[in-house]
């Protein structure tokens, strides 16, 4: 049984790549949103559409559990995934497992970088807080983020601008520790990490994740460890240039791509 791995668009990616590196044997379906993407401007009830659509898919092909690798799903959707899921297979999201890890190290301040539909959300605060009430947590909406990325922009002066304004921003100005708070996000991680030099710890949110998912597997005795040809199907809603170079790119030719709208 694969596991079901789903974003708007190439964020989730750094999920799965994660994912493939700790669980090796795994199968993977990944469905991208690309058609409705960025999810981060949609609001609650298109986003918690889409999910729900995205989640049947999952649960038809038969996944053995869904990872819910988008945040902006994840503050909009979570409830209503978990919901419909009826606890027949487990539910992993990217928000929850990140900030109890956070909530449980020394962190005094904690900046989060996210779209407009996770920091309207507050869920960030919300989860770090019901662990560990002492932090202070600032967030803010980094929405040219997205648009960057899924134009394939890297190591360019639109993305150096781009981050230099947002994390020049008054509200971050203390923070210790920085939280990725967008799957797509640690595309650019080495210029956000440029951009601090040592001064704040950047948070590796995807392996937060994927070793979150790989203890849940283990203990409902469904890890796989044993298949020797793991196979890699992703589903697009809109086939792009860009996530064929990234998939590439992450997981090697051994992927197929598949046009499907839901
Ligand atoms: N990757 C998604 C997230 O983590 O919020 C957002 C991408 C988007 O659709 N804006």
């Amino acid at each position: 049984q694969p596991i079901g791995i789903f974003d708007s668009g190439v964020g989730g990616l750094t999920v799965a790549k994660e994912i493939k590196r700790l669980l090796p044997h795994e199968d993977l379906i990944y469905y991208g949103d690309t058609k409705h993407l960025p999810y981060g401007e949609k609001s609650k009830e298109a986003i918690v559409g889409y999910c729900e659509k995205i989640t049947k898919f999952l649960l038809e092909k038969n996944c053995k559990a869904i990872v819910i690798a988008c945040n902006s799903a994840t503050a909009n959707a979570l409830k209503e995934v978990v919901e419909m899921v009826a606890e027949r297979v487990p539910v992993i999201d990217v928000i929850n497992p990140v900030a109890e890890k956070v909530s449980y190290e020394i962190h005094n301040n904690v900046g989060v970088i996210a779209t407009k539909a996770t920091v309207n959300s507050g869920l960030y605060r919300k989860s770090i807080r019901k662990h560990n009430k002492w932090i202070k947590v600032d967030e803010l909406a980094t929405p040219l983020l997205v648009p960057a990325i899924e134009e394939g922009f890297k190591n360019h002066p639109i993305t150096h601008s781009i981050i230099y304004n947002y994390l020049s921003n008054a509200k971050l100005k203390n923070i210790e520790t920085l939280i990725l708070g967008c799957t797509h996000y640690p595309l650019l991680i080495d210029e956000i990490k440029q951009y601090y030099g040592n001064r704040v710890r950047v948070i590796d949110s995807p392996n937060i994740v994927a070793s979150h998912l790989k203890i849940i597997l283990d203990k409902y005795h469904l890890l796989n460890d044993s298949n020797p040809k793991p196979s890699y199907h992703f589903y697009l809603s809109d086939l792009t240039k860009n996530f064929e170079k990234i998939s590439k790119k992450f997981f090697g030719k051994t992927i197929d791509l598949e046009l499907k709208v839901l």
